[in-house]
């Protein structure tokens, strides 16, 4: 999967892009990320990515011009099956549409700052709209990154088979039962029997009855949907 990143604070994914997982991602050449700088696109001589919103009001408006001359160029190299633009002001981001774009080819994420972009630009090149929750990040850069992290860890051959994302929390639809390790006995704090007996189909089903308990108190949701 090829990866275009559109963003006036490319520098933002360093730390998110080249370590764990994501770093292993394109070492194995499963994925390509390509940060583009959008500033870079500007056509001004003072290189203005941003102008005031049209009727008023506090904020700027990232402006069309070097938003659709970076997407027109990516657009006559490949084809995408998304171009996707992160804003808060949209549906929620979850686990079965993660499941979804992890199956395509190449991504477009443009990362909207400020009042976000002129709203032709979402009109007329944005094929699908991204919020990871209900409150407002400064841009859609960390954004991005949780989407780009979230699908990728889906595509086969990223995660080893000890970390399969099989038994992640809401691939099912439910939240994890509860893990422990060693020791069996911390200070009288002890580990559920059942999970020491070596009966591995008593365990299971543990598990899933831990996980519905917990989903019915916690996120009684999930069970509604
Ligand atoms: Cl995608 N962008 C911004 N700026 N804030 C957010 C968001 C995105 N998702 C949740 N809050």
């Amino acid at each position: 999967m090829r990866i275009d990143i559109l963003t006036l604070f490319p520098d933002i994914f360093d730390g998110v892009f080249n370590q764990s997982m994501l770093k292993r991602a394109q070492e194995k050449n499963i994925i390509e990320l390509h940060l583009h700088n959008i500033r870079d696109y500007s056509t001004d001589k003072q290189k203005s990515v941003d102008d005031y919103a049209f009727g008023g009001g506090a904020g700027m408006v990232m402006m069309i011009q070097p938003i659709e001359d970076l997407i027109m160029k990516l657009k006559k190299e490949r084809e995408y099956d998304e171009i996707i633009y992160m804003t808060p002001d949209t549906k929620v981001w979850n686990q079965k549409e993660a499941n979804h774009l992890s199956m395509s080819e190449n991504i477009i994420i443009l990362c909207g700052h400020y009042k976000g972009v002129d709203q032709r630009i979402r009109d007329h090149y944005i094929t699908r709209e991204i919020s990871i929750g209900d409150y407002v990040l400064t841009g859609g850069e960390l954004a991005a990154a949780v989407v780009v992290d979230s699908v990728v860890r889906l595509i086969p051959g990223v995660l080893s088979d000890e970390t399969s994302a099989l038994t992640d929390s809401h691939q099912d639809g439910l939240l994890s039962p509860p893990v422990y390790t060693r020791p069996a006995n911390h200070n009288g704090w002890k580990v559920p029997e059942i999970l020491l007996s070596g009966n591995t189909r008593k365990v299971e089903e543990w598990r899933e009855d831990k996980a519905l308990e917990r989903t019915k108190i916690i996120r009684p949701d999930l069970l509604e949907m």
